[in-house]
């Protein structure tokens, strides 16, 4: 049947029906102190001289995905190990060996929330939002990261679950996103995206959803054009969230009140974005 013209409302007035959460540096900051420590522990039972600094940590950043990162980083420091004929096996197995030991630094409780972040989904579980998860991540991290902070199966959380390889091209490809909105049947103006980086608001945005960034360490100085609103994080009452650009923050922190609103006024700032 042809759909009627009034089935679809605009764009600015369709309600906001889902939030999806990106993981690393969203939910929180597990990169410098969580990835990059296993990493540089699977490297050594590797028998590789290979060690990640901080600041190396931070520029590998911009290639996402574990295994994706251990590739890249082979090419330029050990570019014969590409001509092994299992080299696929080996970076597998590499990153295999990394994803069990930093799943053993997040169950021993190195990583906790960043703030807010326990609150609003909370709120939005409580509100009956729809919340789901869209990262580069592998699985078996992320479980590790809610179990150790919800006590909760990642499943029984978040309705959809998009990590690691489902999806070929990760971040900031729109993939992982688009397949998150597939299996939620929604369309992503019905949707907010929380992201920390600029890949990730890339991959968001490529998939036509508004996004709010909350900054991480390691991302803070990256170009946000696009973004709802950047706020230093979701914020708590006794510790307020700093605003940095976009549409204001009305309180102290963000809550389903705010993303609403701001879903609400999406359609000023893509305006504003474009000029
Ligand atoms: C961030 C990433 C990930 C992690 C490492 O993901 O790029 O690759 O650094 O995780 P996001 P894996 O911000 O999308 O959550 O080693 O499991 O890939
Ligand atoms: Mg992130």
């Amino acid at each position: 049947m042809k759909p009627e013209k009034h089935d679809k409302l605009p764009h600015d007035k369709t309600p906001l029906q889902a939030v999806i959460f990106d993981v690393d540096g969203t939910l929180a900051d597990t990169e410098r102190d969580g990835h990059r420590i296993a990493f540089n522990r699977a490297f050594d039972e590797f028998g590789l001289d290979w060690h990640w600094s901080p600041e190396v940590y931070g520029e590998l950043l911009a290639v996402t995905g574990g295994k994706e990162r251990i590739r890249h980083y082979a090419k330029t420091h050990a570019p014969e190990l590409l001509d092994r004929v299992d080299i696929d096996t080996w970076v597998a197995r590499l990153h295999q060996m990394k994803s069990e030991i930093y799943s053993g630094l997040i169950l021993a409780g190195a990583m906790p929330l960043r703030p807010g972040v326990s609150r609003l989904i909370h709120e939005l579980r409580e509100a009956g939002m729809r919340i789901a998860i869209a990262t580069t991540t592998t699985p078996s991290s992320l479980r590790s990261l809610i179990m150790v902070n919800f006590k909760h199966e990642m499943m029984t959380l978040f309705e959809v679950i998009g990590a690691g390889d489902v999806v070929a091209k990760k971040k900031p490809a729109p993939d992982i996103y688009q397949w998150v909105l597939r299996q939620m049947n929604l369309p992503p103006e019905a949707c907010l995206a929380i992201e920390d980086s600029q890949p990730g608001l890339l991959a968001a945005r490529a998939a036509g959803l508004p996004t709010l960034v909350t900054v991480s360490p390691y991302t803070a100085g990256q170009n946000f054009d696009g973004a709802l609103s950047v706020l230093s994080d979701l914020g708590e009452a006794n510790a307020p969230a700093h605003h940095i650009a976009g549409m204001p923050l009305a309180g102290k922190c963000v809550d389903l009140t705010q993303l609403r609103a701001w879903h609400g006024q999406r359609a000023a700032t893509s305006q504003a974005t474009k000029t």
